[in-house]
């Protein structure tokens, strides 16, 4: 006998998404988002299942992400952001922080909560991972988002 496997479809129908984007950055954040958008229709999701919060950097992620999910009206939150290393440490509390923040609501609210937000060294490394070379990392938070609310739900009725 083989051991029972809990997986979760990458199938979007009927399953309601918050996506979290940030303006700063937005050249970048812009194309995680067009690219989140375009994984969740390309999965059966259907635009008036999503709704899109834009907050002004990726430090404000998670207290607007526990706002979000404090409502308990989705079945995934997809956070986009973009944070490039600079000259100070700004970046380290920056990223540090939104990682932080955002794990923690994601172990505590039982919604997952997926981490699309890039943290790279150069603006250039972002682009690549917003639609060129490295794909879209906003398509990936989308996919993640899809496949663990899907888990979620078997879990929780086995
Ligand atoms: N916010 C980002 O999302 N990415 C960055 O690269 C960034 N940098 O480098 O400063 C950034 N800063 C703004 C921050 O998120 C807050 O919006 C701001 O500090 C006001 O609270």
């Amino acid at each position: 006998m083989s051991p029972k496997v809990y997986e979760g479809q990458l199938q979007a129908n009927g399953l309601k998404f918050a996506i979290l984007v940030s303006r700063f950055n937005s050249f970048v954040t812009e194309r995680l988002l067009d690219g989140a958008l375009d994984a969740l229709r390309r999965h059966g999701a259907t635009d008036d299942n999503i709704e899109i919060y834009r907050i002004p950097g990726s430090w404000e992620m998670p207290v607007a992400a526990a706002a979000i999910l404090k409502q308990k009206r989705h079945n995934a939150l997809i956070c986009l952001g973009c944070v490039i290393r600079g000259e100070t440490p700004h970046f380290d509390y920056v990223a540090g922080e939104a990682a932080k923040g955002l794990g923690q609501l994601s172990m505590h609210q039982g919604i997952p909560v997926s981490f699309g937000v890039l943290t790279t060294n150069t603006l250039e490394q972002a682009i690549d991972r917003a639609g060129a070379k490295s794909g879209n990392k906003g398509a990936d938070a989308a996919m993640a988002a899809i496949e663990t609310a899907n888990l979620l739900a078997q879990i929780q009725n086995p």
